[in-house]
């Protein structure tokens, strides 16, 4: 049992998340409750008990008997729980006062305002039924937010929801979606276009998102999806050229050739449309199905706080920008990175004020059925996890798809949470159009090849409402087909064209071109400046109680600062990200645990003993311009790496950072890594400054807290093999530093070049605060830099062995030849950048040293860590002498788990660097 002392304290303490909300400028978004029920409506309630529990009733159970599937393929139970006489309902004209009970008028705001009403129970059941019963069901009921849950009931039955439909915009939009699709059948018939036929209504859906944005003067929508109708959206909605898609369907560039890009798919392609003010952008993504859903995260909150820092003060989170996220039913249940960003959703580092996400549910994946893809009945289920509202509309129906979404919008603007509007719809063709789907859903196919098309039937709808008249629709359709000929027949002239270098990345270069300046000669800072920076990271104000056991951290660095050496890492980071602060830069680092820092390193973030409030000396103390944020994250690695990278997109500004909690880890991200990180400058143009520290290196800690996978990183770069062949456009860095100094200095480069890119940094554990590795103030001034290769203080002048390495097994083989009395025989090099690799650096050391043997050194076994990329590139420039390997042999795991069989294998790798000599 706590204390009542304690419990109060608990219970009073500042909310911990107000420091993530003032120091970094984030604003949180207005908050709305429903006001509560007046007495009179409660002794109503009362009074009605039996009616209240039959309305409660239809509103939870109505999406069970909702008419919501154009196929009939939901296998509806009858759905006792609407019969009014389960109530002890039983005369349809008996007459009740409704007043708290079901909402009637439209144009109150407040509960009380409502008056006493008098209903029949049948129109109340009609009244229930026609909105619960009907072509959109509601999952709202579970919502544990008695403000939500009212918000809904009073929207839905008062009718507040009546939004202008426009049947002519509905109509060209499904007509031309429809002509689209024929067109491309007919002029590429072996395309594989992922055509949205059964599935058009997501068009007028996404209409009425964008337009509904324009109408909340909103500056963006960031739009991610996958590829089903994703070029109907792009060339209707979103300006794609035709010209430009066809040419690309003929195997030609999307991208400028000269700018050396490889390019991507159709399904992949963007575009961004300034659309009656508000500027929709497509997200590019790879086919790995809802990997973009924490990226668009990302880019929408970093977008948000860069228009946050421009807009009035009454302007907050989620008032500017919208993620809009599209899915597939199938990738929606079963990809975990939807749940991990869904659990993101409402964090304070990680919110975006809601998102709306629209699952285009054709009941199949690929050819897979629904009911083997999901063990729950709806595919929008995994949204309960986060209590999201969701609304199941008939796709047949769409304009109840165009209320639907207009309800989800609304909800999103009130409570600035997700919404997912499950869009029930079929698929005419199989998973591509060349795919039989006849092999496998013979049942499923005969319904759909019986049916008229969703754009055909709505025509007819408004032809026999004679809303638009036969040469209406030939107009639209004869129009659009004349505009794509058109269009297909520019095609031979069309040369690309790219703008990757606008708005916020106007002052960046491309990363190819000359201009680009990889490595500047100086990301030093004025030692004075360090000194206060140093001092500021660790002042506390008065009154605030760190821990007793902090005083040795600050202590030490501001010892450190003083004398000018003994730097540790931490102190280096600090000093990196203060400087950087001051130089008007954001620095956002986000993980699990990253305030404290998981080795208890960093304290960035101070904790105070008594009431829990919380401070970040770098940002209180230092007031620089730039801001830190600390983003403690969930314990995701893949979703949260993406919403960095995704900020990372949208800011060049920011230094964007994602730790691993130990290196190991980043491997529930490797999706990110390979079809984002690695690899978008060159399919899609997106440059990148983001940063991935993984502590790395073995220390007994066993198979899962020794290695970030080395190798694998290595392996995705695309650095040249020879020193002979033409320097690349790197993909990323890959780094391995050993001192404090060098670390500093990645950070700042990273923000001084003038283009962006990727950063891997195989991260110190055990040297964090190792005193050999200590960095002095002098490392850090001006005129110093990052140095890709480092040789020793004290050159070795007639080496009889060259040793290799990376990392921080140099410490301890400095002290083994110590040990050994070999320092004037063996000379360390270590290779601080693997990619891209310093050829150079390393060619003048094996040239000043001719008649020495060369040998690489790891700790790592032999088909992991760097080996197996040093190895060609070394023996590039050995002119003809072999590099031999010393390490750990071949190994299933990083590390071994028992103690004594790492600490032997450990001393073999060590003396094996000496051996024979
Ligand atoms: C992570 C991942 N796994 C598998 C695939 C292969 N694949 C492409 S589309 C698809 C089916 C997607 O079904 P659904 O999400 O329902 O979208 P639909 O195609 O029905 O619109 C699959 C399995 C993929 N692209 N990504
Ligand atoms: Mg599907």
């Amino acid at each position: 049992m706590l204390s009542k002392h304690l419990s109060t304290r608990l219970r009073t303490a500042t909310p911990r998340r107000l420091y993530h909300d003032e120091s970094f400028g984030y604003r949180a978004p207005r908050s709305y409750q429903f006001t509560d029920y007046t007495s009179a409506q409660l002794a109503n309630r009362s009074e009605n008990a039996a009616l209240l529990r039959y309305v409660d009733s239809v509103r939870t159970h109505g999406h069970r008997a909702a008419r919501i599937d154009p196929l009939d393929l939901i296998h509806r139970m009858e759905v006792k729980a609407l019969d009014p006489h389960r109530y002890g309902l039983y005369d349809d004209e008996k007459k009740y006062n409704v007043n708290g009970i079901i909402w009637t008028n439209p144009k109150v705001e407040t509960q009380g305002e409502n008056q006493d009403e008098w209903w029949t129970l049948g129109e109340i059941t009609r009244h229930l039924r026609s909105i619960y019963v009907d072509k959109i069901a509601y999952e709202y009921m579970h919502s544990p937010s008695k403000s939500e849950r009212l918000w809904f009931s009073h929207h839905l039955e008062g009718n507040a929801s009546s939004p202008h439909i426009d049947q002519r915009r509905i109509h060209g939009l499904l007509a031309r979606s429809e002509v689209f699709d024929n067109f491309l059948q007919l002029k590429f018939p072996n395309l594989k276009r992922y055509g949205l036929e059964g599935g058009e209504s997501m068009l007028p859906a996404l209409d009425t998102l964008f337009s509904c944005a324009a109408h909340a003067s909103m500056s963006n929508v960031i739009v991610a999806m996958p590829h089903r109708g994703r070029l109907n959206l792009l060339t209707d909605l979103l300006a794609f050229s035709p010209t430009a898609l066809f040419h690309k369907i003929r195997g030609g560039f999307e991208l400028p050739e000269e700018l050396g890009a490889e390019g991507d798919v159709i399904s992949h392609l963007t575009s961004s449309a300034d659309l009656a003010g508000v500027k929709v952008s497509l997200l590019p993504n790879p086919s790995h199905l809802e990997a973009v859903a924490g990226v668009a995260l990302g880019k929408t909150r970093a977008k948000q706080y860069s228009l946050l820092k421009t807009s009035p003060d009454d302007c907050m989170l989620g008032d500017r920008v919208i993620s809009c996220q599209i899915h597939g039913d199938a990738a929606f249940a079963g990809q975990g990175v939807i749940m991990e960003s869904l659990g993101l959703s409402n964090l304070p580092h990680f919110s975006s004020g809601g998102t709306v996400h629209l699952v285009v549910d054709n009941n199949i994946g690929y050819t897979t059925p629904a009911s083997l893809a999901r063990s729950s009945q709806y595919c929008s289920d995994v949204g309960k996890m986060i209590n999201a509202p969701v609304l199941h509309v008939n796709g047949d129906y769409p304009e109840d798809v165009v209320r639907a979404m207009e309800i989800a919008f609304k909800y999103r603007q009130y409570f600035r949470k997700d919404i997912i509007v499950d869009l029930l719809v079929y698929r005419r063709w199989g998973h591509n159009e060349l795919d039989l789907p006849g092999l496998t859903q013979p049942l499923m196919y005969e319904a759909i090849a019986a049916r008229r098309s969703v754009p055909q039937l709505y025509e007819q709808r408004l032809l026999d409402q004679q809303t638009i008249t036969v040469k209406d629709v030939t107009e639209v359709r004869d129009s659009y087909k004349a505009f794509l000929n058109d269009q297909l027949s520019q095609v031979d002239g069309f040369r690309p064209s790219a703008n990757m270098l606008q708005s916020q990345w106007k002052s960046m270069v491309w990363p190819a071109s000359p201009e680009a300046n990889d490595n500047p000669k100086d990301t030093g800072v004025d030692v004075d400046v360090l000194k206060s920076v140093g001092q500021a990271s660790v002042r506390v104000p008065d009154g605030f109680a760190i821990h007793p056991k902090l005083q040795r951290h600050i202590k030490s660095r501001l010892t450190s600062l003083e004398k000018g050496q003994g730097l540790d890492w931490a102190t280096a980071e600090a000093l990196a990200f203060g400087s950087l602060l001051q130089e008007g830069y954001d620095v956002r680092i986000s993980g699990q645990d990253v305030g404290r820092g998981t080795f208890s390193q960093r304290h960035a973030m101070l904790v105070d003993q008594a009431k829990e409030d919380t401070i970040v000396p770098l940002n209180d103390e230092l007031k620089a311009k730039g801001k830190l944020e600390l983003a403690n994250s969930s314990l995701s690695e893949m979703a949260v790496l993406a919403f960095e990278y995704g900020a990372s997109w949208e800011r060049p500004d920011l230094l964007p950072i994602w730790e691993a909690q130990f290196g190991d880890f980043f491997n529930g991200a490797q999706i990110i890594i390979d079809t984002f990180i690695s690899s978008s400058e060159t399919k899609w143009l997106k440059q990148s400054g983001i940063v991935m520290l993984l502590p790395h290196g073995l220390d007994g800690a066993g198979p899962e807290h020794s290695s970030s996978r080395l190798e694998r990183m290595l392996q995705m770069s695309n650095d040249r093999f020879s020193s002979s062949e033409t320097k690349p456009n790197i993909n990323m860095h890959i780094v391995f530093p050993t001192t404090p100094a060098q670390y500093f200095h990645l950070l700042r480069r990273q923000m001084k070049r003038n283009y962006r890119k990727p950063l891997i940094v195989a991260g110190p554990k055990g040297i964090l605060r190792l005193s050999a590795a200590g960095s002095s103030i002098d490392q850090l001034a001006p005129g110093t830099a990052f140095q890709p290769v480092l040789l020793e203080d004290k050159p070795v002048s007639d080496p009889k062995r060259i040793v290799f390495l990376s990392g921080k097994l140099y410490y301890d083989l400095v002290k083994e030849r110590a040990t050994r009395k070999l320092d004037d025989s063996v000379a360390f090099v270590r290779i601080e950048e693997l990619s891209p690799f310093p050829f150079n650096a390393v060619a003048e050391v094996a040239k000043a040293h001719p008649e020495a043997e060369c040998v690489w050194v790891q700790e790592e076994p032999r088909n992991q860590g760097a080996w197996s990329f040093v190895r060609d590139r070394i023996e590039d420039v050995l002119d003809g002498r072999r590099l031999r390997y010393v390490g750990r042999k071949e190994s299933a795991v990083p590390a071994p788990g028992v103690g004594v069989l790492y600490k032997k294998q450990q001393a073999d790798v060590l003396a094996g660097a000496f051996k024979g000599l």
